[in-house]
């Protein structure tokens, strides 16, 4: 495919890095608009992982010998890219998790049941993905605690004012997403983070959409806790980084008991272990943690300014075609924007859509991309959603664009 060299960005040799995305599926050049769900890999990744099992794989922290050095020293050289990439102060503040969904769960079952008492508020907001509501509603059923939600504009936006208006000294904790999932708006986080640390919430943010597209500074932003989740930027799955403030993860009990979180163990007593590992029980997931600081380095290399303003580009050109086209409505229409592009087709079902597209390579997401109550909101099922990653093209775009039209035409 012809891909061009746009800005500073050549997205041809950047493509060359991905092999999954040099296929024909269904007898038809591979065209992945799924980035939201998962990004591909990068070759830097991809062997990190080889050359880990196939070099030194060992386990960490507790070895003498030379493989076991080798491996600690990779998966540590990760957390020490991971501060920088998001800008902690500290490498104590960088917990490696399974993901967003399990960094959310650990600040819920630790923070949470640690500090949440009857009749505290914890807000969440409309355009959350299950993850973050969830674990929420578990807590306050747990400790009679209430759940309160930031209702959502017409445009996909949050309505901050009735977020100013829910926040009081009940508030416990703040709970919203860098940017969602299914309609892409980028939240005004530090806004929303000022607004709660003024009553003496602590806010976390899910930062699942955000880590392969926009800046991320927790200092600036002075986040509580802020989650990534590594196969959405370029890395594997099965890792992903909880940050969280340095005095808070000090006074949080820890997440779950054994090996590595310990100082010492009687039967009588058990002392923990310094951050971050207090919160790191058991054999971490090193392969994945340590092919991380490769998509880490990927991202950085390209810089996430440049992602940012290409992608940008590419979300323009597809919003400008997409909503063009015969009975097509755009679900989220927010000023600010990640990559990501939701419509509903007037007639035809999402999953029909996607049916179709992937008859033709296109692979779109099709349903209620685990935001179900943000669905009823609007009133539908589910969307069709193309999400872009910056490998993708506008002559991809253009593809989706031409079966679309087909598979309009073809069902009216
Ligand atoms: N939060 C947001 C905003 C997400 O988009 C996702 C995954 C998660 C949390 C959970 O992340 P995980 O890595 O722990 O699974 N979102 C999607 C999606 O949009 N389609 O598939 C997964």
């Amino acid at each position: 495919m012809n891909a061009p060299v746009t800005g500073i960005l050549n997205i041809e040799q950047i493509r060359e890095q991905f092999p999954v995305l040099h296929q024909q599926v269904n007898g038809k050049p591979l065209v992945y608009f799924d980035n939201a769900a998962t990004s591909q890999k990068p070759l830097s990744v991809i062997n990190a992982l080889v050359d880990y099992y196939k070099g030194y794989n060992a386990n960490i922290h507790r070895g003498i010998h030379t493989l076991a050095e080798k491996a600690t020293k990779a998966f540590e050289d990760t957390r020490h890219s991971a501060k920088a990439f998001i800008n902690a102060s500290s490498e104590q503040e960088i917990i490696f998790v399974r993901g967003v969904t399990e960094a959310i769960n650990l600040v819920a079952s630790t923070y949470g049941r640690a500090f949440i008492k009857a009749g505290d508020e914890i807000i969440i907001s409309g355009l959350e993905h299950h993850s973050n509501i969830v674990p929420w509603q578990m807590l306050c059923e747990e400790k009679q605690a209430i759940l309160k939600v930031i209702p959502v504009l017409e445009n996909g936006e949050l309505d901050l004012d009735a977020f100013k208006k829910l926040l009081s000294s009940k508030t416990k904790i703040v709970s919203v997403n860098h940017a969602s999932n299914s309609l892409g708006t980028i939240n005004p986080i530090k806004e929303i983070i000022d607004a709660a640390h003024d009553i003496g919430a602590v806010v976390v943010i899910d930062g699942a959409q955000a880590g392969a597209h926009l800046e991320i500074d927790v200092q600036e932003l002075n986040s509580d806790f802020y989650c990534l989740s590594a196969h959405k930027m370029y890395g594997p799955t099965g890792a992903g980084i909880l940050y969280g403030k340095k005095e808070l993860l000090e006074k949080m009990p820890p997440y779950q008991g054994g090996g590595e979180m310990i100082k010492e163990v009687t039967f009588e007593k058990t002392t923990y272990n310094d951050l971050p590992y207090k919160f790191e029980a058991g054999t971490p997931n090193i392969a994945d943690v340590v092919a991380l600081n490769f998509a880490i380095q990927f991202i950085n290399q390209l810089g996430k300014e440049n992602i940012g303003a290409y992608e940008h580009e590419l979300l323009t050109y597809a919003t400008e075609k997409v909503s063009a086209l015969k009975g097509v409505k755009l679900i989220g229409t927010a000023k600010s924007k990640v990559s990501v592009l939701s419509f509903a087709v007037d007639g035809i079902h999402p999953f029909d859509i996607g049916q179709m597209l992937d008859a033709r390579g296109v692979a779109v997401r099709t349903g209620h991309h685990c935001t179900q109550p943000l669905m009823d909101h609007f009133g539908i099922e589910g969307t069709v959603r193309a999400s872009f990653a910056v490998y993708n093209t506008k002559q991809e775009i253009d593809s989706l664009v031409e079966g679309l039209d087909r598979i309009i035409n073809f069902m009216s």
